[in-house]
Order: C-alpha cells, then sequence, then structure tokens
C-alpha cells in the first residue's frame, strides 16, 4: 500500500496479490494480458513491479523459468485463463523437469460454472489440469488468504528440489474487500524459503571412504550444482582433490572451460574408464545414459558398468533412479560439498596415469576438432560458423548464450567454451525447443548484461514473434540464426516428386533479418565467418536488439544432430 492505512480503509484482492508479492522482494511479473488480469498488471506496474508483457505465455513462462533458474527466487509469470493459461502450461512443464522455481498465477474463471460445467468465457478446470506438470498447485479463494497462499506458492518453488507451482486466482477473488488493516496483516514475508538441508554424518564418512578408495574417480557436475551458486566451494572440491571433471551443459562454465582438469574432450574416455563417479546435481537420465550401458563401459544397454557413484542431491528419491548408488549424499549441494571438504583431510590425488590418460585422450581429440574447424567452406557450416562465434565470445565471457536447435546446440554446446557460472541456457532436459527468446528475454532482464542467443532456424520460429519484445523494452539481445533453410537440415525432398515440400523443408534463404527490421532493431543477412564475427561484436558492443541471419549449408549437420540414434527405425526393409 502506498499510502498509509487508516481504520475503517478498505483493501482489495487486487492490492493484496501486489502487496504479498512485493512483501517478497518479488520485482518483476512476465505475462501477457487480458480478461481477469489487465488491471492486476496495471497495479502491479502503478506500485512499482515491472511488467514484461510478451506476445505468447509460453515465453513470458519461460522467462519466468529462468528468471528463477538465475536468482535462485521464483520467478513469476501471469496468463489470463483457459488458453492462456495451456499456452503456459507447457513451459511451467518444462520448469518443473529443470528443476527452475516458479510460480506461474492464471487468472480463472467463475468456480460454479466451471465445476458444473455451464460454458464459461474462457472456463477451464485449470488447478486439476495443472497438477500432474507442477511441483504443486494451489487455489486461493479468499481474499484474507491471499498472503499465506502466495507464501505457500514462494516455499513451494524454492524449497527442496525447485520445481514450477501453479496459482489460480479466480477472477471474483481481485474484486473481493477486506478491512486493510486486517489485510496488511495477512501478509507473509516468508523465513528461510529454502533452507540448508545438512547430509547425515554418516552419509558423508561413506561418500568420503568411497571417493578415497578411488583409483579412476570423475566428478560430474550438472545444473543443479550451477542453480546452487556455490562456485567457489564446487572448485575448491575439484581442485583439492585434483580429480578430472566433466560438465553437463548448463554446468559449463561453472569453472571455465579451459581449466586444466576439464575432462570435456575426453568424456566418452572417462565415463567409460572411470571406477567412481561423484554426481554433483545431476541426474542420470538420457542425457547421461541412465548411469549403465555401453557409455558407461557396460556390455549391452542394460548393463550396470563395475562402477561405484557417490551421488549429492537434495531430493531423496532420485537415489537409485537408474542404477544402484553407492554413497547417497542427500542435502543441499552447498552443505554436502562444505562437508566433503572438511572431511578431505590429506587426500591423495588420482594417479598422473589416470589423469595422463585423460589429458592425453583430451589433447588427440581438441587437435582433431582443430582441423575441422579450422577449414573455411563456402557455403559456411556450422564448423566454421561457430568458430567464428567461439572467437568473439571468448572475449565477453559475461555474455549469456542462450542455445537451442539441433545440430545448432550440439555443435555449439562443444565448440564455445564457457567461463562464468550460470551463462549458459539451452534446451535442457527434455531438449525441448522453443526457450530461445523467453529464456534471452528473462535472462537479459534480470542481469542487465548481454545475451546472445544462438538457434537453428526451426527453433527460433517457437518463440520468434518476441522479436517485437526485444525491440519495446530495447533488450541487449543479439539473436543468431543458423539458417539451413529446415529442421535439421533443408534439403530433403518429397519422394513422390509432387509439389509439395518434405516435411523437414522452410522457405528457401528466408530473410530473418526483416522480423528485427520490422520493429525498429538491426537486422543484418551473413553469409562467411568473417561478417558473422563481426556482426556479433557489433551487436554485443552496441547492446542494441540484432538479429544475424547467418547463411549455413542446408546440406550440412545430421538427423536430429547427436542423437539420431533415438529415431525410430522402420522394420520394413528400404527399397
Ligand atoms: P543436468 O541436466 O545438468 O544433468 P539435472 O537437471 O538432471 O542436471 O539435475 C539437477 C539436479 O540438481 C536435480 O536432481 C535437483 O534435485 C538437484 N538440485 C537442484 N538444486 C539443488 C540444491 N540446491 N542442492 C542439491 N541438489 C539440487
Ligand atoms: C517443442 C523436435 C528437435 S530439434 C528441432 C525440432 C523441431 C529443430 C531442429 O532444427 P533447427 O536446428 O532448429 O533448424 P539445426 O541446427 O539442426 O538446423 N517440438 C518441441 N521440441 C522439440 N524438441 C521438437 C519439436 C525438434
Amino acid at each position: 500500500m502506498t499510502t498509509e492505512t487508516q481504520a475503517g480503509d478498505l483493501t482489495d484482492g487486487f492490492h493484496l496479490i501486489i502487496d504479498a508479492l512485493k512483501a517478497n522482494d518479488i520485482d518483476t511479473i512476465y505475462g501477457l494480458v487480458g480478461i481477469p488480469i489487465t488491471d492486476l498488471a496495471r497495479l502491479a506496474q502503478a506500485e512499482g513491479l515491472s511488467w514484461i508483457g510478451f506476445r505468447h505465455e509460453a515465453n513470458a513462462v519461460n522467462a519466468a523459468a529462468i528468471a528463477g533458474y538465475l536468482t535462485k527466487k521464483p520467478g513469476v509469470a501471469m496468463t489470463v485463463s483457459a488458453p492462456g493459461f495451456l499456452n503456459g502450461l507447457v513451459a511451467l512443464a518444462n520448469a518443473t523437469v529443470n528443476c527452475f522455481p516458479m510460480i506461474m498465477i492464471s487468472g480463472s474463471s467463475e468456480r460454479e460454472i466451471v465445476d458444473l460445467q455451464q460454458g464459461d468465457y474462457e472456463e477451464l478446470d485449470q488447478l486439476n489440469a495443472a497438477k500432474p506438470y507442477v511441483k504443486a498447485a494451489y487455489r486461493i479463494n479468499h481474499v484474507e488468504d491471499i498472503g499465506i497462499g502466495m507464501a505457500r506458492a514462494i516455499r513451494a518453488a524454492v524449497s527442496g528440489r525447485p520445481g514450477g507451482v501453479y496459482l489460480d486466482l479466480p477472477a471474483k477473488l481481485m474484486g473481493q474487500a477486506m478491512d486493510a488493516l486486517k489485510g496488511k496483516q495477512s501478509i507473509v514475508r516468508v523465513v528461510d524459503a529454502a533452507p540448508d538441508q545438512i547430509p547425515s554424518a554418516d552419509s558423508v564418512k561413506r561418500a568420503l571412504d568411497v571417493l578415497k578408495g578411488a583409483k579412476r574417480p570423475v566428478i560430474m557436475l550438472g545444473k543443479g550444482a550451477a542453480y546452487a551458486q556455490v562456485d567457489a566451494d564446487i572448485r575448491a572440491l575439484v581442485e583439492k582433490t585434483g580429480i578430472p571433471y566433466l560438465a553437463m551443459s548448463m554446468a559449463k562454465g561453472l569453472l571455465p572451460d579451459n581449466h586444466p582438469q576439464s575432462a570435456v574432450a575426453a568424456r566418452s574416455f572417462a565415463l567409460a574408464k572411470a571406477d567412481v563417479v561423484l554426481l554433483i546435481g545431476a541426474r542420470l537420465n538420457w542425457l547421461l545414459s541412465h548411469g549403465k550401458g555401453p557409455t558407461w563401459g557396460g556390455t549391452d544397454q542394460k548393463d550396470w558398468a563395475d562402477k561405484k557413484f557417490i551421488h549429492i542431491d537434495i531430493s531423496p528419491q532420485e537415489m537409485d533412479s537408474n542404477v544402484p548408488i553407492d554413497a547417497p549424499l542427500v542435502g543441499d549441494i552447498g552443505s554436502c560439498v562444505k562437508a566433503l571438504l572438511n572431511g578431505l583431510g590429506d587426500f591423495q590425488k588420482p594417479s598422473e596415469e589416470w589423469t595422463g590418460a585423460i589429458a592425453a585422450k583430451r589433447e588427440a581429440n581438441v587437435a582433431k576438432m582443430a582441423k575441422t574447424l579450422e577449414a573455411n567452406p563456402s557455403p559456411m557450416n556450422f564448423h566454421s560458423a561457430l568458430r567464428a562465434m567461439r572467437d568473439v565470445l571468448k572475449t565477453r565471457p559475461d555474455v549469456y548464450l542462450v542455445n537451442e536447435g539441433a545440430n545448432t546446440l550440439d555443435y555449439a554446446r562443444s565448440i564455445i567454451d564457457m567461463y562464468e557460472p550460470r551463462k549458459r541456457l539451452d534446451s535442457g532436459t527434455w531438449g525441448v525447443m522453443g526457450i530461445g527468446m523467453g529464456y534471452a528475454i528473462g535472462a537479459a532482464v534480470t542481469s542487465g548484461k548481454p545475451v546472445v542467443a544462438l538457434e537453428g532456424d526451426s527453433a527460433f520460429g517457437f518463440s520468434g514473434m518476441e522479436v517485437e519484445t526485444i525491440c519495446r523494452y530495447n533488450l541487449p539481445i543479439t539473436v543468431v540464426i543458423f539458417n539451413n533453410n529446415g529442421v535439421y537440415r533443408g534439403c530433403d525432398v518429397n519422394p513422390t516428386g509432387g509439389p509439395e515440400v518434405a516435411p523437414t523443408v522452410f522457405v528457401k534463404n528466408a530473410r530473418y533479418d526483416m522480423l528485427m527490421t520490422a520493429f525498429g532493431g538491426v537486422g543484418v543477412t551473413v553469409t562467411t565467418p568473417d561478417e558473422l564475427a563481426k556482426a556479433l561484436a557489433e551487436g554485443i558492443a552496441s547492446g542494441k536488439p540484432t538479429l544475424i541471419n547467418a547463411m549455413i549449408d542446408e546440406k550440412a549437420g545430421t538427423e536430429s544432430g547427436r542423437i539420431s540414434h533415438l529415431n525410430p527405425q522402420s522394420a520394413a526393409t528400404k527399397k
């Protein structure tokens, strides 16, 4: 409330919702207006919150999700009912799957009409629709409950394993009045929303025993480790133990990618040969081949190789999800890593035989890759374009890199080194397309730093209309589109010879740069690595909304990037 509250004054749902957000230091809402939330958005702005308005709810919710990941405070998104809610739900589910803390607040229509299915404007039982896809879902029915309801949503989003929370606010709630003094007292400022979770002494001892007994240990850092924001302790653990480490995609930069202990360029070798693996905030899901099979030195897909796992995670249920965990270390990463550091004593660093073998493999792989990167084919391919981008981005380690696509994602992940924590934001756990502009906007808004969004041309299409949003808020975002005329590649043909193009093909040589100029930003088409490097450096330095349409050989790349093997194979013999 901006003015002093007097006895007899009234307040209402609109004001208390905003008061509850402000009381918990939430300063930004990502949303899209309409009945019943337009006045709520106006009031938020009038009360000093920032309202970032989007062109599609999925992008607003993605922006809130990445804001949550970057700040450890729940990102907040707001949508209208039924279709707006459903448009946002995909991104809320994605936030939950990726363990990003956020709250999606949607207005909803009249309960009595929804529950009798009598056909209201934008009628949907949103609370129940949300439940399977979120960490928690709540509805506030009475104005007196706004403070406690918001507190519940905030705590659910950030405590324990973070995730997406749905908060349902019926239209009627907003207009409900109550005594202003009582209203003020009903607001809850959440105390210690994500308390430390200390691992048990036994579990720490067990983990240290396994680690100390290792001959060929490896540390795997996941995005949970990046999220925890205990960068110095994680670095100390890696350096004091001398254990080679690998970083999952979004954990890149937690230690600089050129760190001498990085085993990233010897990944296959390290995973197959390690005898002990210390997982820190990384799940043994498909991205890690479920911890078994040939990737891990096993004989077949189901084979648990002869390996010991130490697993640090805040979620006890994550233990033994795919393979038996020899030393579960359940707690928050900060506390677990500190406990390990405290118990290291005179830790024997791994043998030269092990670290030397990894280094040799790494150098051989880097040399092999250098050859591919040096080539200058015309038209440019993924490698030559990424070499140009790598060289520019190396000079600006502070820049956020958002990345999605198939080949564009997979090649960029291995070619573009990261030097600072939490700077690489990408398709994540689902390998989802559509996070691009939402993540870029969320990162730019929360950090004020330049953002580069490197997008496959297909990936960009999922959120491309938000270039208008980028221009409207004049955000320092440079979008680079690897334009190869299609999904994966642009050279497929219709086998019937008919006029309909193949399922993976787009309009050839599209001018995505003109989308950006349409709204007042800078747009440029480039065809060589030098032109790309120049445009990228200018885009970053200018801080102006920029879109670089980088033309890539339509035959470059592979089907589905590095996960071609996940495409089901036809049982019928090929003609
Ligand atoms: P990646 O995709 O990088 O491998 P995942 O998303 O699979 O990472 O794993 C992240 C893990 O980190 C999740 O299992 C989550 O429970 C865990 N996590 C997130 N934050 C914390 C924290 N503060 N402390 C402990 N574990 C955490
Ligand atoms: C929500 C399936 C995975 S990757 C991709 C699609 C459509 C686009 C690949 O083409 P792009 O990249 O972006 O041009 P590149 O570098 O290979 O040329 N719908 C959703 N998520 C996913 N993952 C898909 C579809 C997919």
